[in-house]
């Protein structure tokens, strides 16, 4: 992936000068960029309308800080992240995320792939991200809360069910987005929908939970069915085991795919004779414990340290569901040498740019982040709609909304692909669809 246009070279030269100490959000405009060149080509409106300069420039970011006692009294400080990148066509919009490895680089590469994951889902949102460097894990119940209400102790001033809505990401889930709607509740004396992914007896949407996972099959369907393929007899590896991992695992079983291994961020699991799902979200939505549980209790299932060794596994189609950059270069070759044919990703940008090149040279199926993850934020953009109607949906009818919005993002994919010379090239069509929404609700707002 190389970009030779001189006006995207020279945005892209102005991005790292203003960021450099972060290189995933480099890596997600330099991503960006390598799809735009043909439509730059095309539009010279939008470079004179001064769209790609603006796109590439949070609109605004807060960071701020995050006070909390843990149980035994002591104080700690962490540092809480809103990063509102574009409300072009809609309130701002996207999760946020808990982890140790949070800083800027890592919010503002999440809430620029959002601009353009919001767009194709057709809905009308902008795209956001936030978070905080926060470790969940091992904390208890109580540390999680207070922790939730310190984050929301400040986020509250710049949000709500008009301006931003935030939802779940890595290390934020229902029991999060509970503590947090609870908190913007009591400060603001508001019951509206600022937050999506809530439970179930308080304005949640049912299939909220699946749809990022079930979402990411609906796409990997339709795209393997465009090339004469299926999930039917497959071999199937899912990296992760949260949220997204696990409904993605239920979905490729379901449609008759072997899934045969899953991780975490120390190790991961191998059972050839299929992964046994009950057990998983029993050690990891019931318990909140390691996967490395699962080969302690089925027999059979072998686990091994270290989370990148999952993609030696021989397979036919790999679902990385875990984080950023986890398929490097090395890791896609030993993919495609064993067999591998097709890779759809449920994390966000879990592809280095060199393993991106791989699967172009090896000619493999490439379903990329922004269109095949974007079922949970599609599925959010329902819940927002029906806390705006006051009133809710049954599964089947949000399911099958689900099902037709991730059709219609395979097909503005290969639509976008084939109308600007790349045909199969889903990264650049997703890039595209995903651009030129926003860049013409830009141009048509003015310089603003
Ligand atoms: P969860 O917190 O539920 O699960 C995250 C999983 O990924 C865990 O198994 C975790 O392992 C693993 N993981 C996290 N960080 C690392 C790391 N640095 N190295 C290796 N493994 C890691 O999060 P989600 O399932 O919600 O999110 C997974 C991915 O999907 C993320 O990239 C997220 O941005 C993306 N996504 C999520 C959506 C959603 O609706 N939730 C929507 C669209 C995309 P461990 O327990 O060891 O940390
Ligand atoms: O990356 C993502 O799209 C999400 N974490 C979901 C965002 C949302 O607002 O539902």
């Amino acid at each position: 992936m190389a970009i030779k246009n001189e006006y995207l070279l020279s945005v892209l030269e102005t991005v790292k000068k203003r960021n450099p100490s972060e290189p995933e959000f480099i890596q997600a405009v330099t991503e960006v960029f390598t799809s735009l060149e043909p439509v730059i080509e095309k539009r010279q409106d939008l470079i004179d309308a001064g769209v790609i300069e603006r796109i590439v420039e949070p609109e605004r970011q807060i960071i701020f800080r995050v006070p909390w006692t843990d149980d035994n009294g002591v104080q700690h400080v962490n540092r809480g992240f809103r990063v509102q990148f574009n409300s072009a066509i809609g309130p701002y919009k996207g999760g946020i995320r808990f982890h140790p490895s949070v800083y800027s680089g890592i919010i503002k590469f999440l809430g620029f792939e959002q601009i353009f994951k919001n767009s194709l889902t057709t809905l009308p949102m902008g795209g956001a991200k936030g978070g905080a460097d926060f470790d969940p894990k091992g904390k208890s119940d109580n540390e999680v809360m207070r922790f939730c209400q310190s984050f929301m102790n400040e986020l509250h001033k710049y949000i709500s069910a008009d301006i931003d809505v935030p939802a779940g990401d890595i290390g934020v889930g229902a029991r999060e987005v509970g503590y947090m709607f609870g908190q913007y509740k009591k400060l603001k004396n508001c019951w509206e929908g600022v937050l999506t992914g809530k439970g179930l007896t308080y304005g949640g949407s049912l299939v909220r939970k699946q749809a990022t996972g079930y979402g990411l099959c609906y796409f990997t369907k339709e795209m393997l069915a465009a090339n004469g393929m299926s999930f039917e007899g497959k071999t199937v590896l899912v990296s992760g085991s949260g949220n997204v991992a696990i409904y993605a695992c239920e979905k490729a079983k379901e449609y008759g795919a072997n899934v045969v291994a899953m991780s975490d961020s120390n190790g991961y699991i191998y059972d050839k004779d299929g992964i046994d799902l009950d057990l998983v979200k029993q050690i990891k939505e019931v318990e909140r414990k390691r996967i490395k549980e699962y080969a302690d209790r089925k027999p059979g299932a072998v686990y091994t340290e270290g989370c990148k060794g999952i993609w030696t596994i021989p397979c036919d189609i790999a679902l990385p569901c875990a984080t950023q950059n986890e398929i490097d270069g090395e890791s896609a070759l030993i993919l495609a040498k064993n067999g591998c044919k097709v890779v759809s990703e449920g994390a966000n940008m879990p592809s280095t740019p060199e393993a991106i090149d791989v699967y172009f040279a090896k000619g493999m199926l490439y379903g990329p982040a922004k269109a095949a993850n974007a079922g949970g934020v599609a599925t959010s953009g329902l819940e927002m709609c029906q806390n705006s109607m006051r009133y809710s949906w049954t599964a089947e009818e949000v399911d099958a909304k689900l099902k037709s919005i991730m059709k219609d993002i395979f097909t503005a994919c290969d639509t976008y692909s084939k109308e600007y010379g790349m045909e199969g090239n889903y990264m650049a069509g997703a890039n595209i669809a995903g651009f030129l929404k926003v860049a013409d609700a830009m141009k048509a707002q003015g310089a603003v």
